[in-house]
């Protein structure tokens, strides 16, 4: 990451003294910013304007042992949910995001589905995988739950981090080796597990370590970027799990452009508005109700369009 390595500040020695700076980790408001030297210190935002996320890439002045951030640089990207009454932004500048399922606990298809839209939303290429083959049977399951995302353009990673972690250390490096990713998914996937398993140094509690240190939580609660190799070309960021997923900064005529397989049979509606809710001639209705046909649409993934349309449209009069 040669971008972060030229300092500023070298001018008129009146100026404030500014540095480069890549957020590493956030807790609430304030941030820990990483030098392109490799230290870290907490900063705090100058103002509203100032306020940095994950990934991002900031100028900040020191004051004492802390600092202050003074600019948040261009985003290429910003990975976020937008719920009802608030936003919450995951990480910045990723080029990827791994969504991290497990055959337990059972996943919800919904915030599954959500989490891909909100991707393709920013524009950020996401994964899918599924952890915990070691459990045959929830596995299986699992899989076959996620045989319309398999026969979408969305490749499903099998893993089993605590079973075959050498194997799947090799699997995952050839997938994330080179790239900024963010790892996604619901409390308990194994996003911490993942992370342990690259990073070895890296403290992320896991469900061993924390049960003993917090009365049986081992939730991750903040959002940590942790580089893989000494070169620092690859990172991943874990970040705590999330029970709802909120895409309120979608417009509902997009949606359908988001979910590739629904978006594959919009070409053949006759309306050119079409919500696919109701309308004749509609190619995606036709696609759903021909089920067993190599290319329709599965039943789940059209529900999970019609309640994101109608929950977007009731919150825009
Ligand atoms: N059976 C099985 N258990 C696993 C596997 N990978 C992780 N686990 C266990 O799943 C539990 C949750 O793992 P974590 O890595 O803490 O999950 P997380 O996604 O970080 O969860 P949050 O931080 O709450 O969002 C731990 O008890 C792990 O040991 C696996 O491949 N097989
Ligand atoms: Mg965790
Ligand atoms: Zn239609």
């Amino acid at each position: 990451m040669a971008r972060a390595a030229r300092g500023s500040g070298s001018g008129s020695a009146a100026l404030p003294l500014l540095h480069d700076g890549l957020v590493v980790a956030s807790h609430g408001r304030h941030v820990l910013v990483e030098t392109p030297e490799g230290e870290r210190r907490i900063c705090h935002p100058r103002g509203k304007k100032s306020q940095a996320v994950v990934g991002d890439r900031v100028k900040w002045q020191a004051s004492e042992d802390e600092g202050t951030i003074e600019k948040v640089l261009e985003r290429r990207n910003l990975f976020y949910r937008q719920d009802e009454l608030r936003t919450k932004s995951f990480a910045a500048n990723l080029d990827q995001v791994l969504i991290l399922v497990a055959a337990e606990p059972e996943f919800s298809e919904t915030q599954l589905a959500r989490a891909l839209i909100a991707a393709e939303a920013a524009h950020i290429a996401p994964r899918i995988a599924l952890n915990k083959s070691d459990v045959a049977a929830p596995f299986a399951r699992a899989w076959s739950r996620l045989a319309p995302y398999r026969a979408m353009t969305y490749e499903v990673m099998p893993l089993s981090l605590k079973a075959s972690p050498e194997a799947d250390r090799v699997a995952l490096m050839q997938v994330l080796g080179g790239k900024t990713t963010l790892v996604l998914g619901p409390s308990g996937a194994g996003k911490s597990t993942l992370t342990n398993l690259l990073v070895p140094s890296a403290s992320a509690l896991t469900a061993e370590i924390s049960q003993a240190l917090n009365s049986g939580k081992h939730t991750t609660t903040s959002t940590s970027w942790y580089w893989i190799d000494a070169e620092r070309s690859t990172a991943i960021i874990d970040s705590p799990g999330f029970q709802e997923f909120g895409l309120h900064h979608v417009e509902p005529m997009q949606l359908a452009h988001l979910m590739p397989d629904i978006a594959a049979h919009a070409t053949a509606c006759k309306f050119y508005n079409c919500t696919h809710l109701h309308e004749p001639g509609c190619g995606v209705i036709a696609a759903v109700s021909t089920p067993g046909q190599p290319c329709a649409i599965d039943a789940s993934r059209y529900r999970i369009y019609r309640e994101i349309f109608d929950e977007l449209s009731q919150s825009r009069y």
